[in-house]
Parts: structure tokens; sequence; C-alpha cells
């Protein structure tokens, strides 16, 4: 390994990563609604309190200090500063500009995300996605925030994970608003980008110069079997509609979508051209597509096929994948950076091995030019997993559900060691058989 694949440069960042509706608690909105509509896998499970951040917040950003953060990811619930369209609260805003004074005040430089998968409940009657309206409700609520981010120096995401929220939302139905309809899917991710314009325009009005993205959700896709032409072209298409597609149409204005009897679209927006400072790759896993014969003609397939053993969630543990989209989005000439990467790991033994085989990527990656400037893991806290409800522990810190009581794990040291160090070390215990892991 050369210096440069142990050593981070001079000004790397480290952080955690959370969003509002997952740990803040007491959120009305129509992520509450779908719960109430008994559309999780557990029926009965609620977000509620979530994990109480709300009221714990300066309790949360020493816990981030002391895992050697110098950033906190958060999102603005936009449930809580519109609760109806055009009525803005004030007493929330007012609490968001102290929390992030207070986050910045204690050192830690505030990554804000607009918009984490959540809508207020009139959204998706009055302006959804798919209906234009939907861009000018987002600017609103972008001209609202702008004054909260001044003096900040906050790093800025318009949109969390907008494929998660399309095909989730607009194609499989499985999430809000529960559409299943390939053209209305188009239209939505149209839509998104004209809405991550607009709140690029009211936030550089007020703020002037910025630094902004958006984050995507990006996976390592493979054909399920190596050899099949039709697995190889899925995975061809998939990765460029999931993975690219909006990247690409903040980069070059063309927004190209081809998912054959799926949807697809094909329209230039030329205002979306230039239109982000840093591309924010979200990266968890590697996935297995299988072409089918029959709707919707992809089977996705988590796999083991490197004999990791799979994750709680039971997602593949394949760090491989990471560096291969880090070298991917060098292709937008931006600067990246890593917004979310992290593991469900319930006993807390894997986290520091996981994080380990991940910044060996970063530090690959930057060995051969790709700019990562920044790492933050999702996520500070176990929190709310949206359709997963409470099982899920991505946490560097345990909490208890009951007490809400916060307690290390074995990654907190781990991650303070690297981050305080600037080094690539390997965790001081070793990683646990997959056996064990799971
Ligand atoms: O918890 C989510 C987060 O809200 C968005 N990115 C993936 C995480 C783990 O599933």
């Amino acid at each position: 390994m050369s210096a440069d694949e142990t050593t981070f440069p001079e000004g790397f960042t480290f952080g955690v990563a959370t969003s509002a509706y997952q740990v803040e608690g007491g959120i009305e909105n129509d992520w509450a609604e779908w719960e109430r509509a008994g559309k999780l896998k557990e029926p009965h499970a609620r977000c509620g309190r979530a994990v109480d951040h709300w009221n714990r917040y300066e309790e949360d950003y020493g816990l981030a200090l002391e895992a050697g953060a110098s950033a906190f990811r958060i999102s603005l619930e936009w449930a809580r500063i519109e609760p109806e369209r055009g009525r803005y609260d004030g007493a929330a805003l007012e609490a968001y500009r102290e929390r992030l004074l207070r986050m910045k005040a204690r050192g830690l430089r505030p990554v804000v995300t607009l918009h984490h998968f959540t809508h207020p409940t009139w959204f998706h009657r009055e302006t959804p996605w798919h209906s234009p309206a939907s861009v000018e409700a987002f600017r609103a609520y972008a001209r609202v925030c702008a004054p909260l981010l001044k003096g900040l120096d906050a790093l800025l995401i318009t949109l969390n994970e907008p494929m998660v929220v399309l095909l989730g939302g607009y194609l499989q139905g499985l999430i809000p608003p529960g559409i299943s309809d390939g053209p209305k899917t188009m239209l939505a991710m149209e839509n998104m980008v004209r809405a991550h314009v607009a709140a690029r325009e009211e936030l550089q009005a007020v703020l002037g110069k910025v630094e902004l993205g958006i984050s995507q959700n990006m996976l390592c896709f493979a054909p399920d079997r190596w050899w099949h032409p039709l697995d190889q072209a899925i995975v061809r298409l998939g990765a460029q509609a999931y993975n690219h597609a909006f990247h690409e149409a903040l980069s070059s204005g063309k927004l190209r979508v081809t998912m054959p009897g799926l949807a697809s679209t094909n329209v230039d927006i030329p205002q979306a051209k230039g239109s982000c400072e840093f591309i924010g790759v979200n990266y968890y896993s590697r996935a297995h597509l299988r072409f089918i014969p029959r709707h919707p003609f992809i089977e996705f397939k988590f796999r083991d096929r490197v004999g990791r053993g799979l994750t709680d969630i039971g997602w593949e543990d394949y760090p491989e994948g990471f560096g291969q989209i880090l070298r991917e989005v060098k292709r937008y000439g931006l600067p990246v950076w890593v917004t979310e990467n992290g593991i469900d790991d319930r006993n807390g033994q894997r986290r520091p091995h996981y994080i380990h085989s991940h910044l060996a990527e970063v530090l690959k990656a930057r060995a051969e030019g790709v700019d990562v400037r920044g790492y933050l893991y999702w996520s500070l806290l176990d929190n709310f997993e949206w359709l997963e409800g409470w099982g899920p522990r991505f946490g560097l810190y345990h909490v208890d559900f009951e007490t809400m009581e916060r307690r290390a794990t074995p990654a907190c040291e781990y991650l303070r060691t690297v981050a305080q160090g600037g080094r690539l070390v390997p965790p001081a215990t070793p990683a646990p058989q997959p056996s064990a892991a799971r």
C-alpha cells in the first residue's frame, strides 16, 4: 500500500448522518399516515418519538464529537416547517436555527438536507411530484429554509435518494404516495430535477455562493447469471437509470432513462446543467439482477457471492462495489462526498470492519484521482428504518428504544482513532466469522 492509500489528506472530513423523521420524534407527515394505514412490514410499528433527538440534540452532538466526527448531517422536516400549505411554523424554524447554530458552535460542520423521503400530509393531495405544482411547492419551502442556513458554511443537499422515492413511491407503490405508474414516475422524476434547480436558485439568492448537491443511493449492480446477455443488459440499463440518470441530468441538463416495459424518458432541462458543486454518494451494497420474462422483468437479489455473510438486514457486504461506484462518479468532474455508508449490525462487532474496508476503498479511489472530500457514517444512532421499522441497527451508538439511553458500539472508538489520526488502521479486534455475524 502506498502512503496515499493509508493516509487521509489534511481537511478530509469524517462525520455522521441522520434524517429528521428517523431520529427526531413527534412528527406528523405522510409516513406517519402510511404507518397508521398498516403499510410497514410489521403493521403495528410506529416511528412515534423516534429516538428523541429533537430533545436530546445537545447530547447527540457530544456523541458525534466523541466518535471523531467534525460534520453532522441532518434533514429539515418539511412537515414541521409547513404543516399546512403556505402556513409556516415560526417556532419550528427558530428551533432548527437554534440547533444548527449550536451544532456549528460545538465544532460540527452542518450538512443539511431539505428533503429526506418525507412530505407534509397535504403534499401528495395538492402538489404531488408528478404534477408541475410540486416544483413551486418545493421552491417556496426552500425559500423559507434559506435564512436558517445563513453564516453556517453548511454543505447543502436538496434531495436525498430521489430514485428511492421514485421507484418505491411511484413505480412499486411500496412507500408514500403508493402509486404504481411508469409515466407518472418519469413526470415525477422530471419535476424533482426541476425542483432541485428551483431550490438551488432560492438558496443562492439568500446565501450567495453555495456548496450544494444531491445524495444519490448508488448500488453496485451485477448480472445474476454472469453469462446471460439479458441479465447483462438489465444491469447496464438499471445502473444507468438508478445510479446515474439523476447525476447526469444535474450535470448535463439531459434527463435520460430507458427501462423497457417499466418507464422511459428523454427530456432536456437546460437549467439543470451544472447545478451541483459536488456528487453525493450513499453506498451500502451490491445487488444482483436477473431478467424474468414477465412484468416487472427484473428480479433483484442480495447474494453472498464472496462469502463475507450478508449483513443483518440481508444486504451483501461488498466494499469493492463502493470503489467501483466512486470511480464511476469521477466522470462528473466534481468533488465527491460520501453522504452515507453504513451497516445494520445488531451486535456491533462487524461495524469497525465494514468501516475499515469501505474507507480503504475511499483511499484507493482517491489515489486514482477521485476527489473524495468526506465520509459521513450512516448513522450516528440506531433509528427508525422506514418499512423495516425498529429491527435494523445502523448506529455507531446503540439506542435502547425504551429508555432512549445511548451506548457506544466498538465502531465509535474505531472511527475516532481513524479520524483523529488521519490514517487508516485495522480494527483492534478480528472480524467475526460470517456465521457468527448473522
Ligand atoms: O435509513 C436509510 C436512509 O434514510 C437513506 N439511506 C439508506 C439508509 C439505510 O437504509
